[in-house]
């Protein structure tokens, strides 16, 4: 996998006066299965979320309210995507190094992933997780 295949994913939006509507349909605008949804709030500023690659988890992103920065890194290279809109999701498979970043005050970071926690998915190492990147040669 490489920082090319997280891409963002724009989620319908039902514009009203009194109010817009987002919906998410698993299979439709996922390309995974939910299995779980959580969410990141009460960020402090200068506070670094994330730090880790996962083996087999695949996840969506969504910045429901504030914003802030995804620091995305597979191994070779590098991409930044800023996330501030709460109809748009960055979708992140296997095997990306992700660091959360800037968090704007008051921001919720909410994630839809395609299984339910699991330590042992996580590389929290990063020399580990270069280390079981896939190379050519
Ligand atoms: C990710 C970024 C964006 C649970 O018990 N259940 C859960 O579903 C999660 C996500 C975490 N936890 C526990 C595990 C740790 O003891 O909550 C604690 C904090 O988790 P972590 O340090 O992994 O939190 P973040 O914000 O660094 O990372 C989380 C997700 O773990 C990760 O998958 O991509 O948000």
């Amino acid at each position: 996998m490489s920082v090319d295949d997280c891409r963002l994913v724009e989620l319908p939006v039902i514009h009203n006066p009194q109010g817009n509507l987002t919906f998410i349909e698993g299979a439709q605008h996922v390309p995974f299965d939910i299995a779980r949804v959580y969410y990141l709030y009460d960020v402090p500023g200068g506070a670094t979320r994330g730090g880790h690659a996962h083996k087999q988890l695949q996840q969506l992103l969504i910045a429901m309210s504030g914003s802030f920065d995804v620091l995305l890194d597979d191994g070779e290279r590098t991409r930044t995507v800023r996330l501030n809109r709460s109809y748009v999701g960055l979708y992140m498979p296997t095997m990306i190094w992700r660091e959360l970043v800037d968090f704007s005050s008051g921001s919720v970071c909410m994630v839809l992933a395609s299984a339910p926690y699991e330590e042992a998915d996580y590389i929290r190492d990063y020399d580990e997780f270069r280390a079981a990147v896939p190379r050519d040669s």
